[in-house]
């Protein structure tokens, strides 16, 4: 999804990383590092997952699954989900995983104004102790026209909606990602509208399926999936589901996206997904699974029409509501 040099998606399938080629480093300091009868006891377990990823939100997680969230098919191996990405931060390729690793996650701050009762910013492990976490299996769909599930952990977008206090006036929610092009040297592409931005109407940040995720597998989230927060609305082509979120701003203006910004033609504001309407430049029909490499076809809304379907009644006429 490139418009100025080679796109994402001419990628040959076999550059993707390979699984398992690159030392685990949690395995390594697991093994090395910790006594192997502390590794034994549930504290144990909490002080090896902070070890391991010297993150202090470590000891949260696993977090309890709701089972209201269920797939029609396998879990995607972590393996592929942490090394086969979209960061444009990092870079346009898919293998961009060891650079976006380093970035740095804490300190962190989220930023929460705009058309609010009082705008504030908050540290971000304040925030992950007053959020319910929750695990939730989804899947994902790239408009590339690949797909994975994943069980990310997190709490609903609602919940921080609720905690924002938005006023009545406000009808979107802008998402902004971090600026900072000395970690993240893609930023220094300016042909990019940087920072990335992602927008929702209220109805659908509040909507139940719209999720914060700050973990995946059961651990903190790693920093190339988007740490310490990212979207995940899955209904909607993975574009949208903005990661490494540093502020969400309310306002009644619809917001001014990234990808719709640089390609109006080819990628929407609402970007729901339906494969009958293909991509400008390749069908939507199907999509490849990350991993088995199956393909299987794509579903209206990703499969979540009976949740998120209501959201658009009556808006097919006026709104391109699939692209
Ligand atoms: N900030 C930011 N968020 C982003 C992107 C990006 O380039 N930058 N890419 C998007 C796209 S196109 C997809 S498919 C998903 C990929 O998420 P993953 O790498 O965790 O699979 O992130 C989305 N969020
Ligand atoms: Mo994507």
């Amino acid at each position: 999804m490139l418009t100025r040099s080679k796109p994402g998606w001419a990628i040959p399938e076999a550059s993707a990383t390979p699984e398992g080629v690159y030392l685990n480093r949690r395995a390594l300091l697991k093994s090395a590092a910790l006594p192997l009868i502390l590794a034994a006891s549930p504290l144990a377990a909490g002080l090896a997952r902070a070890a391991e990823s010297s993150d202090p939100s470590a000891g949260l997680y696993p977090v309890a699954r709701n089972p209201r969230y269920s797939l029609d098919r396998a879990v995607t191996p972590e393996s592929e989900v942490t090394t086969y990405n979209n960061f444009y931060e990092f870079g346009s390729q898919k293998e961009i995983w060891r650079n976006a690793a380093k970035l740095p996650v804490r300190p962190w701050t989220v930023t929460i104004d705009g058309m609010v009762e009082k705008p504030q910013t908050v540290d971000i492990d304040t925030l992950l102790k007053a959020m319910p976490l929750e695990e939730r299996l989804y899947r994902h769909r790239c408009v590339e026209a690949w797909a994975m599930a994943v069980p990310w952990s997190g709490f609903p977008l609602k919940a921080l909606v609720d905690f924002a206090k938005p006023l009545g006036s406000a009808k979107y929610l802008t998402m902004q990602t971090f600026l900072d092009s000395s970690v993240a040297s893609g930023q220094r592409q300016f042909w990019y509208p940087w920072p990335y931005t992602e927008g929702l109407t209220v109805a659908e940040a509040t909507n139940e399926m719209a999720f914060i995720v700050t973990g995946a597998y059961g651990k903190p989230l790693p920093p190339q999936n988007g740490s310490p927060l990212r979207l995940a609305v899955p209904w909607k082509y993975g574009f949208k589901s903005i990661k490494s979120i540093v502020r969400f701003a309310f306002t009644d203006k619809k917001p001014d996206t990234f990808w719709e910004h640089l390609q109006a033609s080819e990628y929407g504001f609402w970007a729901n997904v339906n494969p009958k309407v293909p991509h400008p430049r390749w069908s939507q029909a199907t999509e490849r699974l990350l991993g088995s490499g199956e393909r299987v076809p794509t579903q209206l809304y990703n499969g979540y029409g009976e949740y998120v379907a209501t959201l658009y009644s009556g808006m097919e006429k006026n709104e391109k509501l699939f692209m």
